[in-house]
């Protein structure tokens, strides 16, 4: 078996074949000791039994040689592989997966399940042999931050959806979800202290369907079902404008107090917080404390777009001191690009979304940049003009446009150090169900994996559709929902 060969996505940083293979057996070990080993282990196990039907037992290393046939993960300190990556080799005799932590060693099982059939991804018994090429993959990611954004206000997602959304991005080496919790239709996470913003904004969604909210259980749960996968979750209240639902909950917090109705249309640049009133500060104060100790990643993302009928003049002291309380509980501020118009605090992160010119103005307040062009990235956005889902306003986004193009060239003067990472966004006006967000999902995400981890020197989209097509299969041993793009020769099988 050649391990070149094989549809690897993302694509590794280096890769050598030794032209043999590694057969699981019922009788492999995997070895494992420390904390991230044995999860790591725990998890391919998790994923091979329910195909294999092997055991394959997590143990500690046995003294002396292990024997042939086993499956080893280790911890080991190597400066040039980082936080995430990790080193891989495969011989007859066995399998040897290292990483400085538990990171790493995550990754390199999500690139060894890529290594077997893609009946490995069935999750129920079927026939092997369970082979694997041979050879040596050293990886790493080029950006530490991989993200995909879902928007849960629009309309409302369980916390089933975003555990399954989670575990299809993770297998592409993602590694952040952010969830836009708030907005105009919906406010969608509990705050204990100030109750109605679920009970009366959490009600409904776009075209009045029932909404819902989650719990701080259950957004607890969310967050530690991703952390146990690597994957950080970063939270977003969007203000001062996409509040519609919190001005519905509190007409306090609007500026001349009145009682709204609940919104379920799809407009958006209409509401705002109303800026000079001191409740609005100690209302921002109490959600931001709550949802800040709910997090235990570094980041609280604080929206700040598109506030139409905020004035400039109102804005940027809002957005100032709103930065000032994410602060105060030790949560470091991300906002989409308008932010940049008010003066940044240190470690302030832009996400530039539409205007490249926002982007510089973090740049040269030394704000690092998270790159979301929505022309690229935008998953919301149609594939072509047939597509039933989505809107069409940023552009259509085939397969191979969201493929080729490169952060580092979307804004001017920005160098490889200033970016984050990049993130797709996915806005849910015109999804409700799990089968709509795979589609828009799929296949795009996985290349925007490949922007995110892989070389931008290796970026092909000739080579890259061949390894997309080679994924079919995969995601429907999975069963995701995936537009089967005309612009890739999907294999025979796979197209029904
Ligand atoms: C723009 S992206 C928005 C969202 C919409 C999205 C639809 C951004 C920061 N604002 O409110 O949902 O377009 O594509």
């Amino acid at each position: 078996m050649d391990l070149s060969q094989v549809a690897l996505i993302p694509q590794p940083a280096s890769l050598i074949a030794t032209g043999s293979s590694f057969r699981l057996t019922d009788d492999t070990h995997l070895y494992a000791s420390g904390e991230g080993a044995t999860a790591a282990a725990e998890f391919l196990a998790g994923s091979l039994r329910p195909v294999t039907g092997y055991v394959l037992p997590v143990i500690a290393p046995a003294a002396g040689e292990p024997g042939d046939g086993h499956i080893t993960l280790q911890i080991q300190s190597d400066t040039e592989l980082g936080p995430e990556g990790y080193e891989l080799t495969i011989s007859e005799a066995g399998v040897t997966l290292t990483a400085p932590a538990g990171a790493g060693l995550f990754y390199g099982v999500q690139t060894l399940r890529q290594l077997f059939p893609a009946q490995i991804e069935a999750g129920s018994p079927q026939s092997g042999p369970w082979e694997i090429a041979s050879g040596t993959i050293r990886d790493m990611p080029r950006y530490g931050y991989r993200g995909a954004m879902l928007d849960v206000a629009r309309h409302f997602f369980s916390v089933q959806d975003v555990k399954r959304y989670i575990d299809l991005l993770v297998a592409y080496k993602f590694n952040v979800l952010h969830l836009h919790l708030t907005d105009d239709q919906g406010w969608r996470i509990e705050i204990k202290s100030w109750p109605k913003l679920t009970e009366v904004g959490g009600s409904t969604e776009v075209g009045g369907g029932e909404g819902g909210f989650y719990t701080q259980e259950q957004y607890a749960e969310i967050v530690a079902y991703a952390a146990e996968r690597h994957m950080l979750i970063v939270p977003e209240i969007d203000m001062p404008g996409h509040t519609h639902a919190a001005l519905v909950s509190y007409p306090e917090l609007n500026c001349d107090g009145r009682d709204l109705e609940l919104y379920t249309g799809t407009e958006v640049g209409f509401s705002t917080f109303c800026t000079q009133k001191e409740v609005v500060y100690e209302f921002i104060d109490d959600v931001i404390g709550e949802l800040a100790a709910l997090t235990p990643g570094p980041y609280l993302h604080i929206g700040g777009d598109e506030s139409h009928v905020t004035k400039m003049e109102d804005y940027i002291p809002f957005v100032e001191r709103v930065q000032g309380i994410v602060q105060k509980h030790g949560k470091e501020v991300i906002g989409w690009d308008e932010i940049a118009n008010a003066k940044l605090v240190p470690g302030a992160t832009v996400q530039y979304w539409a205007v490249a010119e926002n982007a510089a103005k973090g740049l040269a307040q030394g704000a690092k940049v998270l790159i979301s062009p929505a022309k690229y990235t935008y998953i919301d956005m149609k594939y072509d003009s047939t597509t039933e889902l989505g809107l069409s306003w940023a552009a259509y986004i085939e397969v191979d446009r969201g493929y080729s193009w490169d952060p580092v060239e979307q804004v001017e003067g920005i160098t490889e150090g200033d970016i984050l990472g990049i993130e797709a966004p996915l806005w849910a006006e015109t999804i409700d169900e799990m089968a709509d967000i795979e589609y828009l999902a799929f296949p795009r995400m996985p290349g925007y994996a490949e922007i995110g981890w892989s070389p931008a020197s290796s970026k092909d989209w000739e080579t890259y559709r061949q390894r997309l097509a080679a994924h079919g299969p995969r995601f429907e041993a999975l069963g995701i929902n995936y537009y089967r793009s005309p612009l890739v020769d999907w294999p025979a099988a796979s197209s029904e």
